[in-house]
């Protein structure tokens, strides 16, 4: 989330051995029954700091009574469990975790945040939300498939605050820092964005601005996918919307509204670093003014994100941002029309990046 994507092989190799892995439901335990793939489950509103307004939440380790019971949803469906009783389906294996594996005969997992089964729940959800939107977008039917693998998912695997999307293995991993990273759906998303860009071209990031790229995917993605559920299930959007993490990073901003990164900066390529999250946002910013105009032109926001996505592809391993914003500009040609190929090279133009 906040260091470098991927970590050393060496280092996971060692990592790898700690923690139980549950490759199986408690021995002799009752199972749901055969072929019931849905369950029930309590998650964050995206996170109660988007769904309450509320900027003064705090974490205090981890304490079940931080959070109001109002900003939990106890109703969702989760969905695509392959019927072990455990937090295992078509897109997501919570591998293991260093607390008590969520387990349900009846697959229903109502828990609270101070619980470790909690964040295994809003993992199990939220990558599943996320691939179920790519689909919805065409991608795996009228498009090629953008990660529609089952992802495994390590939660609380580090003491630190940080997660991580691995290559080898293909897996994600979540932080305890803090806020619990697994609690913010902005943080588990973006992660799995990292994961789509793997999936849709192996390698992905091999340059700064590849890798910043990769950062300003995830992010806007996290938020692309959460207002995107909040409206499915009606929930508030109180903090403003392209504010990325908004509860994961009350424990480490110190001003309000508290956002790890935004995607309505005013950075552009004259303001470059060398670092991936700060450059990201320059790229980040393009992504929302894209979204943004697609409204302005009446083509909605899940058209403004199949072709972002659907330009992706085309994207090279070390992509430059004047490679990407062409292949961008490209796929708006191609499948929106004139209108939109030129809103989407403007959208790269105010950022500096042209082609
Ligand atoms: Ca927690
Ligand atoms: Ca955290
Ligand atoms: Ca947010
Ligand atoms: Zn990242």
């Amino acid at each position: 989330m906040t260091r470098p994507r991927t970590i050393g092989i060496a280092a996971i190799a060692v990592f790898g051995l700690v923690g139980p892995v549950l490759a199986a439901s408690p021995a002799g335990a009752t199972k749901p029954a055969p072929g019931t793939s849905t369950g029930t489950a309590s998650v964050f509103k995206v996170n109660p700091v988007q769904s309450s307004g509320d900027e003064s939440l705090t974490d205090q380790n981890d304490s079940a009574t931080a959070v109001p019971a109002s900003e939990y949803d106890a109703t969702v469906q989760l969905r695509n469990l392959d019927g072990s009783g455990m937090l295992v389906g078509k897109w997501v294996r919570v591998e293991s975790a260093t607390g008590t594996p969520a387990y349900s005969p009846t697959n229903t997992f109502i828990y609270n945040r101070h619980d470790d089964q909690f964040e295994q729940v809003m993992a199990y959800f939220w990558i599943n939300q996320a691939q179920e939107y790519l689909q919805s977008l065409g991608f795996g039917s009228t498009l090629p498939p953008a990660n529609a693998q089952q992802m495994d998912v390590k939660i609380d695997q580090f003491g630190g605050d940080n997660s991580y999307e691995t290559d080898k293995p293909f897996r994600l991993r979540f932080g305890k820092g803090g806020v619990d990273d697994a609690e913010d759906a902005e943080v588990l998303v973006h992660e799995y964005g990292h994961a789509v860009h793997q999936a849709q071209v192996p390698g992905f990031g091999q340059s700064e601005e590849a890798g910043s790229i990769g950062e300003a995917f995830g992010d806007y993605l996290g938020i692309t996918v959460g207002l995107d559920a909040a409206n499915q299930h009606g929930w508030p959007v109180k903090t403003d919307g392209p504010c990325a993490m908004d509860w994961d990073s009350t424990s480490y901003t110190v001003t309000v509204p508290h956002c790890i990164r935004r995607l309505d900066t005013n950075l552009t390529v004259a303001d470059k670093s060398g670092e991936v999250h700060h450059d990201g946002m320059i790229w980040s910013r393009a992504l929302w003014d894209i979204r943004n105009g697609y409204v302005g032109l009446k083509l909605g926001t899940r058209r403004a994100d199949t072709t972002i996505v659907d330009a992706q592809f085309r994207f090279a391993p070390g992509t430059s941002f004047s490679a990407a914003a062409a292949a961008t500009v490209a796929t708006a040609q191609a499948r929106d029309g004139s209108k939109a190929a030129d809103l989407v090279r403007g959208a790269f133009a105010a950022r500096g990046i042209t082609f």
